[in-house]
C-alpha cells in the first residue's frame, strides 16, 4: 500500500483465475466490416479457444457522448446485440451484456477520472476528430477514454482486443491502472491490446479509417446488393488510372480486406494480377465479395433464426454474471479510496 492511502485496508486483490478478456463495441450506427474485421471476428476466436475467461459489452453510455435519439439507441442495443450472437459471440460461451446494465462502469468512472489529468484527456485524437467544428461537444465526449478504462479496469482484464483506433485510449488506461494503484494500492492489472490481422480497415472513401459516424462503411449485414454496389466503388490505389496501370497492393484496402477473408492462394493471386495488371480493380472486388459472401452467408442465416426475446433474456444473465465481478472490484476500490459510510447495509 502506498503512503499516501488514508485508509489500511485487510482485503487481499481479488484475482481472476484466469486471463480476464474484456471489450466493447458502440451502438452508434451499424455494425461494419471495419469493427468485425478488426475486433468481432478476434472476439469470436477467443471464444472459441477458450483459454481465457471472455466479456463482451454493448456499450451504450458511450454512445450518448455524441447527440442521439433515444429511441434509434434502444433499437440499435437490441440490434447490436443480435449482430454480434450471430457473428459468434455466443452468451452460452462468454458473457454477453449491455454497459448500462451494470451500473458500476459509470461509478468506477468518476472515481477513476479523479486520477485521470485532463492535459491526457486534452492529448486523445478520437475526441479532437469528433469535437471538431462540432456546435455542440459535450464534456462526456471528453471524458469518454475515462468510462473505457473503467470499463476494462472494473472486470480486471489483461487483454483487450480492439482495432488500432483504440490503442491512444488503451494506452490510457494502462496509465490509470498505475496511477490509481501507486495512490491507492495495488487493485488493477495494467490491460495489454490485441490486434487482429487487420485492425485498420479503411472507409470506402479511402480518406480515413472505415468509421460509422462517417458514412464510409459497408454494414456487415447490409443486403447482398448494396454490399456489392458499395465494394465495387470503393477506392483503390488511386495509381491505377488504366487497366494497364501496375497496381500496389501494399497501399490497397481492397488487397487488405482479401488478406482478411481470402484464402492465401487468392491474396498471391491478387498481388500477381494487380502488380502485373492482368485485373483490373473490380475483378479484384469480385473476388473479394465472393469471399465476403463465403463468410457471411452462415452468419446472415444465424441472425435471421434469432429471437429477440431471446437474445434479451442472455443479455439479462449476462449482466447479472458480469455485476458480481463488477461488484467485488467496486467493494476493494471503495475500500481503498476511503469511501462509503461503512453501514452495515451498504457494505457487502
Ligand atoms: N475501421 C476499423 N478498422 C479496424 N477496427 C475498427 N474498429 C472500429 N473501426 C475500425 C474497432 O471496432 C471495435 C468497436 O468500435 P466502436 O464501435 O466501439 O468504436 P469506434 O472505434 O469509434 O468505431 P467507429 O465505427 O469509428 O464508430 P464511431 O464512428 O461511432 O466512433 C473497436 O475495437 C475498434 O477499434
Amino acid at each position: 500500500m502506498s503512503p499516501q492511502s488514508p485508509f489500511a485496508s485487510t482485503s487481499t486483490p481479488t484475482v481472476a483465475a484466469r486471463p480476464r478478456v474484456f471489450s466493447g463495441i458502440q451502438p452508434s450506427g451499424e455494425l461494419h466490416i471495419g469493427n468485425y474485421l478488426g475486433a468481432v471476428r478476434t472476439w469470436r476466436q477467443q471464444i472459441e479457444e477458450n483459454k481465457e475467461d471472455t466479456l463482451f459489452c454493448v456499450v451504450d453510455a458511450h454512445a450518448i457522448t455524441v447527440p442521439y435519439e433515444a429511441a434509434e439507441l434502444r433499437r440499435r442495443i437490441d440490434g447490436f446485440a443480435i449482430d454480434l450472437i450471430a457473428c459468434g459471440v455466443d452468451p452460452d460461451k462468454t458473457t454477453l451484456f449491455v454497459q448500462s446494465d451494470v451500473r458500476e462502469h459509470t461509478e468506477l468512472a468518476w472515481y477513476l477520472s479523479s486520477v485521470t489529468p485532463m492535459g491526457d484527456l486534452h492529448r486523445m485524437t478520437q475526441f479532437k476528430e469528433k469535437g471538431e467544428g462540432k456546435d455542440f461537444v459535450s464534456s462526456a465526449l471528453f471524458t469518454y477514454p475515462v468510462l473505457m478504462s473503467a470499463d476494462i479496469l472494473l472486470y480486471k482484464a489483461t487483454v483487450v482486443p480492439v482495432g488500432e483506433d483504440q490503442i491512444q485510449h488503451l494506452e490510457l488506461a494502462r496509465e490509470t491502472s498505475r496511477r490509481f494503484n501507486h495512490r491507492f494500492g495495488e487493485v488493477f492489472p495494467e490491460p495489454k491490446p490485441r490486434l487482429s490481422t487487420t485492425p485498420r480497415v479503411m472507409g470506402l472513401d479511402g480518406d480515413s479509417k472505415m468509421s460509422k459516424s462517417k458514412g464510409n462503411t459497408i454494414s456487415l449485414f447490409e443486403p447482398e446488393e448494396s454490399f456489392w454496389g458499395k465494394l465495387r466503388t470503393a477506392y483503390t490505389d488511386p495509381q491505377r488510372l488504366q487497366l494497364s496501370d501496375p497496381g500496389r497492393p501494399e497501399i490497397c484496402n481492397i488487397y487488405t480486406m482479401h488478406k482478411a477473408v481470402s484464402p492465401k492462394t487468392t491474396q498471391d493471386e491478387v498481388v500477381a494480377n494487380c502488380t502485373g495488371a492482368a485485373w483490373g480493380c473490380v475483378d479484384c472486388k469480385k473476388v473479394l465479395f465472393e469471399n465476403f459472401n463465403r463468410e457471411l452467408i452462415p452468419l446472415r442465416r444465424k441472425r435471421e433464426a434469432l429471437s429477440l426475446p431471446q437474445v434479451r433474456e442472455a443479455l439479462g444473465d449476462g449482466a447479472a454474471k458480469a455485476r458480481r465481478i463488477a461488484q467485488a472490484t467496486m467493494k476493494e476500490v471503495r475500500e481503498r479510496m476511503g469511501l462509503g459510510s461503512l453501514a452495515s447495509s451498504t457494505v457487502g
